[in-house]
Formats: C-alpha cells, structure tokens, sequence
C-alpha cells in the first residue's frame, strides 16, 4: 500500500479508536475530559498529537485489568512483563486481537523466508511472556511444523534440533550464542544439522552478535521486535534486505518523539518509540510510550514493502535491564531489599557478560543488628534474598552480602547500576 493510502486507512482506524476507547474505557474517556478533547476532534492520522500519552505507571495504577476496553468474557489470554515494583505489567487479548497478533508474526517468519516446509524450534518461553506462545502461534498460522521447546535445558534442545531436523530457530540473540557454542562442544556434525533461519530478539543484540551467530550456527539471522504492552513479538521485523525493522504500522502505529518535551521528532531522528493500537479491542492504548530509544525511516524498502523501517534500539529512556531476555527494573529489586529488614536501602546491580550469557550481581549491605561473623547465618540471609529476587523476577541473581557502609555513598544521584555489557 503507498504511503498516502496507509496514512489514510491509518486515520480511519484511529477516528475509530478513539470513539471506542472514550467509549469503553473510563480512563480514556477521563485523561481526554480533562483535556477538553471528544472523538470528533480527531479526523486524520495527523491528529494523533491531541491525545494523551500512556505509560507503564498507568498500567500499574489500574493494574490488573483497569484498562480493559471489553469484559473479561472476551478476554481469552492473559500476558504479563516486568511492572516497575512487584506487581506485573498486566495485558488482554480477545480472539480477535489473538488473530492479529498472530498475523503480524506470520508476517515476520514470511518475510525470513519460512513457509509450511519449515520446522520450528520455539526456545522462547512459554508462559506470561509472549516470546513462546506468541512465536508458536505465528509459525501455526503459516503451516510450519512448531516443537514447543521453550527455554532452557540446552541439552535436550541440541538433541532435538538435530534428530528432529529444525529448520527455524526463535529464541534470544544471547541463547543463540550459547547454544551454538554447546552444538560445538557436544561433538555432532554441523552438517548433520539442518537449520537455516533464527528469529531473534526480546533483547538488543549488535550486528557483530549477528555475524558471531550466523558464522557459528551457518545460518541467516534475523532481527524481531516487539512488546507485550502492543501484542509481543511481530510488532516489528526484518525483512531480506536486513536494513531496519519493518513495524507493523496498519494495526501498532508508530511516532518518535523527543524523550523529554514529548513532541515529535523529524523523520529520521532519534527519539523514543511510542505507539497507538489501531485495531485492539481487548486493552487497546493510546501513545504508548515504549522507552525504547530508536529512528524511523520511511523511504520504500528494496524489498517492496512499504511499511516504515525502524532502526535497531539504540537504547532506553528508563532504567529497565533485559537480563537473559527477562526485564528487569532497579526498582524491583530495591522493593525487596526494603521489604526485608535484614538489609540496608543500598545496593549495586553489576550486569556482566560471561560465555554469552548474562549475569547480575547484587551487592547488598546488611543492618548492623544482623550482620554476622558467622558464616552459617550469612549463608542462611543470602538464600532468603535470593530466593525472593527468583520469586519476584523469575530470575537467579549472584547475591553478595556486604558490611554495613562499604558501598560507596553519592552525593548526588545515586548509582545504582554498573552495566558491563558491550552492546
Ligand atoms: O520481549 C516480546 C518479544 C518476544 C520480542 C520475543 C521479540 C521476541 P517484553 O518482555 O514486553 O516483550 O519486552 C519488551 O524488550 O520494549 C525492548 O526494550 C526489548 N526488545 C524486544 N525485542 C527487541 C529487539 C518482548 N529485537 C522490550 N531488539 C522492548 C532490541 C528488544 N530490544
């Protein structure tokens, strides 16, 4: 479709959203009172600049399905990512966003060049993220045969891999690494393996990670994008000529805008991504601000597609670590820390590296009261922390208890984080 075409399909959907969300969602209809805006202001795509932005606080103040437009008898899934404290980040989907959903990644694994013939190994998990369930879906939908591996448990995935003849591999950037490295160390043939695609993403990754995976598992990988506040994985995808990420603007639209005034930035330019639903019925947002910092180039692609192109995620506007694909905020794990009274509110967060695969350290300091010359006791505190850091971000973290006042004190703002990582 040219652009002039999409901007006005584009304009339509939204004119219809809006009406709907004033509707059916209170808290729409409230944020666009108080800003003496009705659905009859809005008449093209142009428009989309009235309305008000959405963020991760929003979903947490009406956590868990305060910002439903539909009753739960609509409601068919339920999706969850890393909130900002303890609670989730809550997502619903009805059928129909379910088939849009999957749409949008079928369009991905279409434009990797997969089609019916192919079998996919689906190394994402399964569960509250959309990795699994989301890519499962997707290759379905196209008539590929899906092992719904999930993540993990390396061995059997090399196994599998091999004796089943997997053709796709969807899993992260950095599980990819490490999965190569254990086909190497596991003595079979590589020829003896027939995969020839990977779908990766859920993390940033570097086009030196993607030549280190391509060399190393004789492949061709590709970049997908996407977030389970919009729908999950398919929000954005690369297509052959691998010179950004096609976003699936008819149904997520797209707009950059400065991260700290909030108005637009010209095309090209680098900003934070937001995005409005076109077509979601069950949670459908406005402006969405991702946090991910990236450009969006809408010349036509070599390939034909005329769907605007996003560059690789420069970074984010918020203090979110993706840690092994699982996001982590600073703040979740300082919510545990103050809800223990055995530690002291200062901490440090050291991200790492190490065999691709990524680590963190928390350095915490103990109470007085509880600090202890014996080791038994100190054991016993850090498997009690650790355990409520994997309980609360479905993560382990490498705990290390230190003496009260021995993490460096700043004057101004303090440093919470140390991020290792080259990426
Ligand atoms: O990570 C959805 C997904 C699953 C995408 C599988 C791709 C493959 P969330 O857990 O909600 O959803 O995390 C979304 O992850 O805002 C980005 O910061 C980051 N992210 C996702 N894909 C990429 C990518 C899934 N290809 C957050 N490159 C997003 C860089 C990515 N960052």
């Amino acid at each position: 479709m040219d652009r002039q075409s999409l901007r006005k399909l584009q304009g339509i959907r939204l004119k219809k959203m809006v009406d709907y969300v004033y509707h059916n969602t209170p808290f729409y209809r409230k944020k666009m009172q108080e800003m003496g805006i009705t659905p009859d202001d809005i008449d093209t795509i142009d428009d989309i600049a009235k309305l008000p932005f959405t963020t991760k606080y929003d979903l947490r103040d009406n956590y868990p399905f305060g910002l439903c437009a539909v009753p739960m008898s609509q409601i068919v899934r339920i999706h969850a990512s890393s909130g900002t404290t303890g609670k989730p980040t809550v997502v619903g989907y009805t059928r129909k966003d379910l088939a849009t959903w999957t749409e949008s990644i079928s369009r991905a694994f279409t434009a990797f060049g997969a089609d019916r013939s192919d079998i996919f190994q689906v190394s994402y998990g399964y569960g509250l993220f959309t990795g699994g369930l989301g890519a499962h879906d997707g290759a379905e939908n196209i008539g590929a045969s899906v092992i719904p591996m999930s993540s993990g448990n390396t061995e059997k995935q090399i196994t599998l891999m091999h004796d089943f003849g997997s053709t796709v591999l969807c899993c992260t950037p950095s599980y990819a690494l490490y999965l190569a490295d254990a086909i190497k160390d596991s003595g079979l043939p590589r020829e003896e393996f027939r995969l020839k695609a990977g779908a990766f993403g859920a993390e940033p990754w570097t086009e030196s990670m993607r030549r280190e995976i391509e060399e190393k598992l004789g492949i061709k990988a590709f970049d997908i994008y996407g977030l389970s506040e919009i729908a999950g994985p398919g929000v954005g995808y690369e297509c052959e000529h691998q010179c950004g990420t096609h976003l699936s603007e008819d149904h997520y639209f797209p707009e950059i805008v400065d991260p700290v005034t909030l108005l637009p930035v010209a095309p090209g330019e680098p900003g934070e991504l937001v995005f409005t639903h076109l077509t979601k019925e069950g949670m459908p947002l406005l402006r969405y601000r991702t946090r991910d910092l990236t450009a969006l180039h809408y010349d036509t692609c070599a390939c034909g597609r005329t769907l605007v192109r996003m560059d690789r995620i420069l970074g984010r506007s918020d203090d979110m670590l993706i840690i092994r694909g699982v996001n982590v905020f600073p703040t979740q794990v300082e919510s545990v820390i103050l809800e223990m009274p055995e530690f002291e509110p200062h901490y440090l967060l050291i991200v790492g590296r190490e065999n691709n695969t990524d680590t963190m350290e928390l350095r915490v300091e103990v109470r007085p009261d509880f600090y202890s010359d014996e080791i038994n006791k100190m054991v016993e505190l850090k498997k009690k922390l650790h355990a409520r850091l994997q309980s609360v971000l479905g993560l382990g973290v490498n705990v290390k208890l230190v003496e009260p006042r021995s993490i460096e004190r700043s004057v101004g703002k303090a440093k919470r984080v140390i991020d290792n990582r080259k990426l």
